[in-house]
């Protein structure tokens, strides 16, 4: 970012977000959080970065400036880390401003540390009172320095669940909330995994679940803020005025203060599509969960595919009547929880219906059904053995149908395409299906036909027993 004189930047961008879990006590983490440290302390740093937006290479070396909340022993990043602990748990955390005028950390309800002078550093200790999903996130000139960049999740696992009871992600949950947790795994409706339930056979961890930071970044309005007077806050009204209405012109592109990013957990386009981090990943029957936070000032409505999910709870109250949606609006600063049930998506052909395993696998195959009539989930399209290359050897063209993958997008699309004409480097990520758990585990389903290679073409019903190389 030209023009800034600022610290020695940080680089971040590299797309891993990075979890810190926190807290003495956590019977709900029987495996190891995917990336996550264990601290006993906090030691934050807020301070600034230069981040990589586009490519995460040299073909597009697109950057923004941020204000970020670097943990010591993480990599830079905005958002600032994911923190998991227990409730009850006690946190003690340092903090360190290293920028030029006050910073804080805020939690609603749970934390506030207060403004933070240039080169001060505070210690304090918090507890984690309330189980649920928090936005921690700097709250002062409101909404400049949070937009920036200084804000994260911080969630609290509860301690264990009612007697008689499965985990819900709360202390207190509604009969609503506790009866679908407490069906996962156990009605014929949700047969697999309940949420707390792993399986080391399939590596399938327990407690499923994702967090996605909503954001927006305009890399000149953050340029200019970096480079305002030091010692001064940059006017909130004019930030958030510029930030929301400022008309795109063509002319001129190094002033236009309108976002230019859109993205979840740091990440927008194929890098949030794809990011094990972000996009979900699992079988039928692996319900997971999603914590959502809109930190930013443009409203996103996010529309998944393959699956309903259940809003669990809006901004700290858990639901009592569970809407069961496939597009729900997040306004910013809303904190929302989707329980996405992982039941099988209704497009995938079984005649025994949706998700349902008190009925055998049959397929969809023959007289007035829809081609191709192939069973997806867990199939393999075995190796054409007669392929050679040019030196004769065969060629391996075996195809595993899966993931199946569905898109998570934003329906507010003309705010969100990347001044027009970006598509897939907005806010977006998806939905991913490995297979089936309810459903013998091996590929090569022995009542299903398998279609190889082109196919016999539309309206040609496949025979009914297995071809030649089905054979083993
Ligand atoms: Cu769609």
């Amino acid at each position: 970012m030209e023009g800034i004189k600022r610290r020695d930047f940080l680089k971040c961008g590299l797309g891993g977000m990075a979890a810190v879990v926190v807290g003495s006590a956590m019977p709900w983490l029987q495996k190891e959080a995917q990336g996550a440290v264990h601290a006993q302390i906090l030691n934050f740093r807020i301070t600034d970065a230069l981040k990589d937006m586009a490519t995460h290479n040299t073909i597009n070396s697109a950057q923004c400036y941020f204000w970020i909340y670097k943990e010591e022993s993480l990599p830079a990043e905005s958002p600032g880390p994911y923190i998991f602990t227990t409730e009850g748990d006690t946190i003690r955390i340092n903090i360190t401003n290293d920028l030029d005028e006050p910073h804080a950390l805020f939690i609603p309800g749970m934390f506030n540390s207060g403004p933070i002078a240039p080169g001060q550093t505070i210690h304090k200790f918090f507890t984690a009172t309330t189980a649920g999903t928090h936005m921690y996130f700097d709250n002062l000139n409101a909404p400049v320095n949070r937009v920036m960049g200084l804000h994260g999740a911080f969630v609290v696992m509860p301690k264990a669940p009612a007697p008689g009871h499965k985990f819900t992600p709360y202390s207190q949950p509604t009969p609503a909330v506790q009866r679908l947790f407490d069906d996962f795994g156990t009605a014929p409706w949700w047969p697999g995994l309940a949420w707390e339930q792993g399986d080391p056979t399939t590596d399938t961890p327990p407690f499923r679940q994702y967090i996605w930071i909503l954001h927006q970044a305009s890399p000149n309005l953050f340029g200019q803020v970096g480079n305002f007077t030091p010692g001064q806050d940059f006017p909130a009204a004019q930030f958030v005025n510029r930030f929301l209405h400022d008309p795109f012109d063509p002319a001129k592109p190094t002033t236009n203060a309108i976002p230019q990013y859109f993205t979840i957990s740091g990440q927008a386009g194929h890098f949030s599509h794809t990011s094990p981090y972000i996009c979900p990943h699992g079988r039928v029957g692996e319900p997971a969960l999603v914590r959502i936070l809109n930190a930013g000032l443009w409203t996103h409505s996010m529309h998944l595919h393959a699956n309903h999910y259940y809003v669990l709870s809006m901004n700290g109250v858990v639901q009592k009547n569970l809407l069961w949606l496939d597009l729900f609006n997040h306004f910013p600063m809303t904190v929302i929880d989707w329980m996405i049930p992982y039941m099988r998506p209704p497009d995938v052909p079984n005649v025994r219906g949706i998700g349902r395993a008190d009925a055998g696998l049959q397929s969809l195959s023959g007289p007035g059904n829809t081609w191709p009539p192939n069973e997806e989930l867990n199939t393999l399209i075995p190796e054409n053995l007669t392929a050679k290359d040019a030196g004769g050897n065969p060629i391996s063209l075996a195809v595993q149908l899966s993931p199946l993958c569905y898109p998570m997008h934003d329906h507010s699309e003309p705010s969100q395409t990347s001044q027009g004409g970006n598509y897939n480097m907005g806010l977006i990520s998806g939905l991913n299906f490995i297979g089936d758990r309810n459903t013998p585990g091996a590929v090569n389903f022995p009542n299903q036909p398998i279609i190889h290679g082109p196919g016999p073409g539309p309206g040609v019903y496949m025979p009914a027993v297995p071809p030649p190389w089905f054979a083993e």
